[in-house]
């Protein structure tokens, strides 16, 4: 074909988007959300061999992440997360009964992180769910941009053995999921309590229904857990037990 370089630059951009788009239609895992824990459990699960998708409605992937408290973009972890930052190469320092990390640098190396082990596909909306049998089989997304502009234009389906909500405080996919199986599945985060939250999100992170896991603050929302505001371990390891739960049930099943 003979083109001009305008022409060329816009052919690679296509070609190279839709092959990668073309072969995410139907993976082991589609995580949605890509907050610290959906960031986290994708790299993860990525990491392990497993074929990751991971939707973000945004352009800039981070969520929550980026903005510290008060949009003061300094992040507090406990004290155990030191090898976690370490993997993810987030820097970070010991300061008392915390580690402390730049909220920019971190964000940026979680993002890295997912990148390199999953496809990260931003500006796309998860607006409805698979299902088959009664269980959650994939994802139904289109672009933001359609969405934001109202535009009456159809999504399209990304086919996965398991779908992970790591939406955050919306829980988007499992009140869907609550909406198609008239189930009160979402009972709404409590009020805020860092101790409490950051305990309660890694011990209830997992299956919601066949085919649907949760984690982050997602967690909370759905299972009624406290909301820990701005301290950031408990999204690290929901997003890492998470990943861990998934790897072990899909062992199981092939
Ligand atoms: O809210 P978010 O950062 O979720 P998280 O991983 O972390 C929560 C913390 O940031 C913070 C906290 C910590 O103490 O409480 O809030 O649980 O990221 C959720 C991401 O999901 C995207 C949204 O844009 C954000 O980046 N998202 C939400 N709904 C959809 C979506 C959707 N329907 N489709 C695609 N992405």
């Amino acid at each position: 074909m003979n083109m001009g370089l305008d022409a060329e630059i816009s052919h690679v951009i296509i070609e190279n988007y839709g092959r990668i788009l073309a072969d995410s239609l139907s993976v082991d895992v589609a995580v949605v959300g890509g907050g610290p824990s959906g960031l986290v459990c994708a790299g993860r699960l990525g990491d392990e061999g497993l074929r990751v998708a991971l939707f973000e409605k945004r352009l800039a992937p981070g969520g929550g992440i980026w903005g510290g408290g008060i949009g003061f973009s300094v992040l507090v972890f406990p004290e155990d997360l030191g090898p976690m930052l370490e993997e993810m190469g987030v820097d970070h320092e010991k300061q008392g009964r915390f580690i402390v990390a730049d909220a920019v640098a971190c964000g940026a190396a979680l993002i890295a992180h997912a990148a390199r082990h999953a496809c990260v596909f931003n500006g796309f909306t998860c607006e409805d769910l698979l299902m088959r049998r009664g269980a959650v089989a994939g994802v139904v997304v289109n672009s933001s941009s359609i969405a934001a502009a109202g535009l009456h234009v159809d999504p399209i389906s990304v086919e996965a053995r398991v779908v992970v909500d790591a939406t955050g405080h919306d829980a988007a996919l499992v009140a869907l999921a609550a909406r198609h199986t008239d189930k009160r599945l979402v009972r709404g985060q409590g009020p805020m309590n860092a101790a409490a939250g950051e305990k309660f999100v890694v011990k209830r992170t997992g299956q919601v229904m066949p085919g649907l896991y949760v984690c982050g603050m997602a967690v909370n929302a759905v299972h009624g857990g406290a909301r820990m505001g701005p301290i950031f371990g408990g999204m690290f390891k929901s997003g890492a037990r998470c990943a861990e739960i998934i790897e072990e049930a899909l062992q199981g099943s092939s």
